[in-house]
């Protein structure tokens, strides 16, 4: 008999990280600021003056982190590259020593057979293009962008066959910029409409859309290319036909997922998302879904939490249902613990989005815990370990019922930089004493290493 919550064979187990969050060596060879640098340097803007400048200072400690990923058992691996390392200042001149990291990181993982998943852009664009013509805000960073693509797959696409565009676009565009309020994410611009805000996330699609080009134009072997995306899933209160339809039908219109996921995958912006938003719309140039709506070989799903939504007798039909004070989350305001979100999250690819074609996997999902050291040195986050255990049974039921789930990605491998957050919040598995940079795996690494070995949750 198969014991309880085996996943299929060929099920990619992974975990995550992002260049900025554990990099470091910010200032060294060639590499230039991004957005991000100026951003924590700036003070107030993230939490205790925290910068990525030094991180986990994977740049220098990256052998000894593959030989843990290794011994974690994982086979493959999510990473990002730094667009201000390989094109310092966003448009124009490549870095040679920038491209050699990722070549010897890459080669190093292939030597400890663990495939590496590339993300092209996770939020760090180069401040220059940011000095130059405000970053997202100009139509012109779709083009710079699909350039520095080029570059990359050109030095890497010899290695690299799974490549990611773009990382949650909402968090770089919609909470990168805001009206009358200081956004919290770099580059925290403040600007007059939020027709503009929304303009940003149309040029980040456009970005997507001539990435997915250059890719396929210029890899050497055949590559998967996917978006990653952090849309909200709906969930029905009741998985009765009347709540599933409600939360179907609510969707398109909860969070951005209308002007961003939709255009994505089905060529158009959704229409109750484009009624709702009357003139803070962005302006569309009459090619530019086409360009948008690329062909893409799966789609990055990071699901985190998710709403819950309930049929109602009123239009539009339903609504989503608050949160009570006292729910369960974890060490993030927005952390509510929502593991039915992954399942519906993807679910809602094949059916709410027409898309059962298209390849899903979970490209991050994790929990900052509030963890502690014992006298003996361990970290004992069953916090943790209870929360990813729920999202992966949910995880095993999308596959049971015949959606196409291929992988799941833990967030993270590595506590890291958090962004507006910086260090003090801990989303990994692997414990890191920021003053000795020492890793100590926690209790929820050598619970996932058993998952992984196995092929199943325990
Ligand atoms: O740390 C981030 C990551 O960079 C993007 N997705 C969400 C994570 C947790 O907040």
């Amino acid at each position: 008999m198969t014991a309880a919550f085996t996943f299929p064979p060929g099920f990619q187990w992974g975990v995550a990280t992002a260049a900025y969050q554990i990099e470091g060596a910010a200032a060294l060879d060639g590499r230039r600021p991004s957005v991000w640098d100026t951003f924590s340097a700036t003070p107030g803007r993230v939490l205790n003056g925290d910068t990525g400048a030094i991180a986990c200072d994977h740049y220098h400690r990256y052998p000894e982190d593959i030989r843990l990923l290794a011994h974690l058992g994982v086979k493959h691996y999510r990473l990002s590259v730094a667009w201000p390392r390989i094109v310092p200042e966003g448009r124009g001149a490549t870095n040679a020593a920038g491209l050699d990291f990722y070549r010897r990181l890459v080669d190093e993982l292939l030597a400890h057979q663990i495939t590496p998943h590339v993300t092209l852009f996770h939020w760090d664009s180069p401040q220059a293009l940011e000095d130059r013509y405000g970053s997202w805000r100009s139509r012109e960073i779709a083009q710079d962008f699909a350039d520095y693509v080029a570059v990359v797959v050109q030095a890497l696409g010899d290695r690299v066959t799974h490549w990611m565009t773009l990382n949650e676009i909402f968090c770089f565009t919609h909470l990168g910029y805001g009206v009358n309020t200081t956004p919290p994410h770099a580059p925290g611009t403040v600007v007059d409409t939020e027709q503009t805000v929304w303009q940003t996330s149309h040029h980040a699609l456009l970005a997507h859309g001539l990435a997915c080009q250059a890719i396929r134009a210029t890899t050497p072997q055949p590559c998967q290319i996917a978006l990653v995306d952090n849309y909200l899933a709906t969930v029905p209160l009741l998985e009765t036909p009347e709540h599933i339809a409600a939360a179907q039908a609510a969707f398109a219109t909860v969070g951005t997922n209308g002007g961003i996921i939709f255009p994505a995958l089905t060529g158009e912006y959704h229409p109750a998302l484009l009624a709702q938003l009357g003139d803070r719309a962005p302006h569309i140039h009459p090619d530019d879904l086409a360009i948008i709506h690329q062909p893409l070989d799966a789609l990055g799903f990071n699901v985190y939490s998710g709403v819950v939504v309930r049929a109602t007798d009123q239009p539009p039909g339903y609504e989503v249902v608050p949160f009570p004070l006292g729910y369960p989350r974890l060490h993030m305001p927005w952390l509510q613990i929502v593991p039915d979100s992954l399942y519906w999250g993807v679910r809602h690819v094949s059916e709410t989005l027409q898309r059962p074609d298209l390849p899903v996997f979970i490209s991050e999902n994790g929990c900052a815990a509030q963890d502690t050291v014992t006298p003996a040195g361990e970290i004992l986050d069953l916090d943790r370990i209870h929360y990813l255990r729920q999202y992966l049974q949910s995880a095993h039921r999308a596959i049971a019922e015949g959606y196409p789930l291929t992988g799941y990605f833990l967030w993270s491998f590595l506590d890291n930089f958090e962004w507006f957050w910086g260090y003090d919040r801990r989303f990994g598995i692997t414990h890191i004493d920021y003053a000795t940079q020492r890793r100590t795996p926690k209790a929820s690494f050598h619970w996932y290493q058993a998952c992984v070995a196995q092929n199943r949750i325990l």
